[in-house]
């Protein structure tokens, strides 16, 4: 029975993702988006899909690199800063650093910033020559720091590294920033990015993947795609006359060709009805208001397929 199991497995697609954490929620979120069932709970380690062909494991951010690029699992969504750093990392140690980035997504958007004392008077990265910097990320901020020829003292720590200047540890951090509130709260400013980075679905190089799971990983990709479009875009409808169509699809930008009906009873106005792959706000509501449009609807959209 365990080999049957252990055989079953083997032909089905694994994806890591974190278990607990920033990315987590969003990971799941997106999942069940593209219509897989799972059942994801806390104490487990892996759950099966029921409807398709992958299973699941839940592990720390960190793993997730290393779970690609030693062929363990096929797939992974991590932030790109943790895999760019893994990256750097494995290729000093020349452990092998193969993948390959089969999607943006549209959430743990962040950055890696240089920050510094507030009273601290910075004039450019020259003013952090030779400073102690503490940082979770020292292969990305060497790169940084050596592209530019400047030599910098780094301080590795694994968390709470925006403390690091308040307890006298470090000149300067090099952290993850999202809304700059962390920075704020220790008396700190941002003064250089150095990557920027957002999460992503990542896989193993597909040459190494046998042709079933590349067209399931296919199949996923293209649901991803639709999801992440759908959450990006607008349904919009809305009555206007004729002669200020042109003047409405400007407004709109991101729309597509828009579907023109005529209305019932009224041969000068028409309904309009188009995507739009941009927000639309409040303003731009009230500037087709003032070109004449009424009965705005802008609706949200749950599943895209192009
Ligand atoms: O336990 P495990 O190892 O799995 O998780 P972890 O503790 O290492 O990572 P976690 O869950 O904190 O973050 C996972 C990923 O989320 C990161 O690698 C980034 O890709 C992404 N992400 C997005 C962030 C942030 N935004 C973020 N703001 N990761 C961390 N932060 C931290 C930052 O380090 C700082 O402490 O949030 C604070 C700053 O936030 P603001 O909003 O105050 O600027
Ligand atoms: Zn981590």
């Amino acid at each position: 029975m365990i080999n049957k199991v252990i055989k079953l497995n083997k032909n089905r697609v694994r994806l890591a993702i974190q278990k607990s954490g920033r990315l987590s929620y969003d990971s799941q979120k997106l999942l069940k988006s593209c219509g897989i069932k799972i059942n994801l709970q806390k104490s487990s380690l892996i759950a099966f899909a029921e409807n398709m062909p992958i299973d699941v494991m839940l592990v720390r951010d960190d793993d997730i690199p290393g779970l690609i690029m030693d062929g363990v699992v096929e797939l992974g969504i991590i932030g790109s800063n943790v895999l760019e750093e893994k990256c750097l990392t494995r290729l000093l140690t020349e452990e092998p650093v193969s993948y390959a980035i089969l999607q943006n997504l549209d959430f743990g958007i962040c950055r890696l910033s240089l920050s510094v004392p507030l009273d601290m008077r910075y004039s450019g990265i020259l003013s952090l020559k030779d400073s102690r910097i503490a940082t979770s990320y020292p292969n990305l901020l060497k790169r940084y720091f050596d592209k530019k020829n400047i030599s910098f003292k780094p301080f590795v720590l694994n968390g709470s590294v925006e403390v690091a200047y308040n307890s006298g540890l470090a000149d300067a951090i090099c952290d993850l920033v999202s809304t700059g509130a962390t920075l704020d709260a220790n008396g700190l400013k941002e003064v250089e990015t150095i990557y920027n980075s957002c999460a992503c679905l990542i896989s193993r190089k597909i040459k190494h993947l046998i042709p079933e799971k590349r067209i399931f990983i296919k199949k996923l990709l293209n649901r991803i795609q639709g999801v992440i479009k759908a959450r990006e875009s607008k349904y919009i409808m809305l009555h206007i006359e004729k002669d200020k169509l042109g003047l409405v699809t400007d407004l709109l930008h991101g729309a597509e060709q828009p579907t023109v009906l005529e209305l019932f009873g009224n041969k000068n106005k028409v309904a309009l009805h188009m995507v739009s792959s941009e927000t639309v706000f409040w303003e731009t509501m009230e500037q087709l208001k003032l070109l004449g449009a009424s009965s705005i609807l802008v609706l949200p959209i749950e599943k895209m397929m192009e």
